[in-house]
């Protein structure tokens, strides 16, 4: 049983690619980490992730295989609620009901919506605009306390918190207002490779802009060494005018619990080749045990199903009950 001191946590991610170390760490570390104090439902965003074109087969393959690589990563589906956004209706219909309570230009605001439509002009579906309604819809069925985003979502967070205080307004409390945690890792962005004033992106054209959970020891390595730096062979944090080596240095502090002023430390006087190797090395060997489990987990299709069916269930279950108020308040007939 949960302890009552114990706050709701709600977060999700999309299956939209490879999963890089930046979603690890901007994301799924602080996951399996705040699991020990709070009562956590995770989401696989399948929903969000079609506001750009997906293909059937592999939109499929990485919402499975992205449970597997979630559970691989310490997401504990015991304590924690973890399921398929897709396969709980709910959370259309909130939306749904939401929507009517949002406005357009709310939406239009979003510096998301702003940036992704400009980029997807032969794309540009209503979707991309609605998306913050339905992550509001996410958050707000789990009765939600705290949502570990990145800085990036923290404008559709606070979407969701206005239109939960818009609807306890119009009509009595329904939805508790959500509060956006950001962690010291949280706050840690991993920028790309091959840009390093870019974040690092699953949807980079360049795969050596980003390294991925499953990519192999030698491939890990050859990207380090790859990765853009400066010339003058000094190891130390800047981001401002070393912005190569002081991502690199962040990726080695998160992979070895190290601090940045103990890595710098460490690399006094060390040359850039081998600086960059070890970093590689460390990612790699962080890694390997968490590959290794992501194996034989993904070869379980049955445990995989087990996982998602229990999650739907377990979180059908709270859902349902915030849905079954709001239909209530708005006032749809529901019989005698
Ligand atoms: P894409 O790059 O394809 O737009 P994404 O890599 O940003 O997608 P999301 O699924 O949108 O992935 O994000 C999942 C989580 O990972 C979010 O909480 C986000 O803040 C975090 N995240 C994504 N990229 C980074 C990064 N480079 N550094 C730290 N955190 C990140
Ligand atoms: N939009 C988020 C994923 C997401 C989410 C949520 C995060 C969907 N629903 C609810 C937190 C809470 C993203 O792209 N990172």
């Amino acid at each position: 049983m949960h302890q009552t001191a114990q706050k709701r946590l709600f977060s999700a991610i999309q299956p939209s690619g490879a999963i890089t170390i930046g979603n690890y760490i901007g994301a799924i570390q602080n996951w399996a980490a705040l699991q020990q104090q709070n009562d956590c439902i995770f989401a696989i965003a399948d929903l969000h992730a079609i506001t750009v074109q997906q293909v059937p087969e592999i939109l499929r393959k990485n919402s499975r295989d992205l449970v597997a690589l979630l559970l691989a990563c310490g997401v504990d589906c015991k304590n924690s609620i973890l399921f398929l956004q897709s396969q709980l209706s709910y959370h259309i219909e909130l939306m749904w009901l939401l929507s009517s309570m949002c406005y357009i230009g709310e939406l239009s605001r979003m510096t998301q919506f702003k940036d992704k439509s400009a980029k997807k002009e032969e794309n540009c579906n209503a979707g991309l605009m609605t998306y913050p309604v339905l992550m509001a819809a996410d958050i707000l069925l789990y009765q939600t306390e705290i949502v570990p985003v990145g800085a990036d979502q923290k404008q559709h967070l606070e979407l969701a918190r206005n239109l939960a205080l818009r609807f306890n307004n119009r009509y009595s409390q329904t939805f508790t207002l959500p509060e956006p945690y950001i962690t010291s890792n949280g706050q840690a962005k991993i920028f790309s490779l091959q840009e390093p004033t870019k974040k690092m992106s699953k949807s980079d054209v360049n795969s050596l802009s980003y390294i991925t959970l499953l990519d192999k020891k030698e491939e890990i390595i050859k990207k380090c060494k790859r990765a853009v730096t400066d010339s003058d062979n000094q190891i130390y944090f800047d981001c401002q005018n070393k912005a190569g080596i002081s991502n690199l240095l962040t990726i080695y502090s998160a992979f070895t619990g190290k601090s940045i002023a103990e890595a710098e430390m460490q690399f006094k006087g060390v040359g850039y080749a081998n600086f960059k190797e070890t970093v590689g090395e460390a990612v790699a060997k962080y890694l390997a045990p968490i590959q290794e489990r992501y194996r034989e987990l993904v070869a379980d299709k049955r445990y995989i199903d087990t996982v998602l069916r229990d999650g739907r269930e377990r979180a059908g279950d709270i859902a349902y009950k915030t849905l079954r108020k709001v239909y209530k308040k708005i006032g749809f007939y529901r019989g005698e």
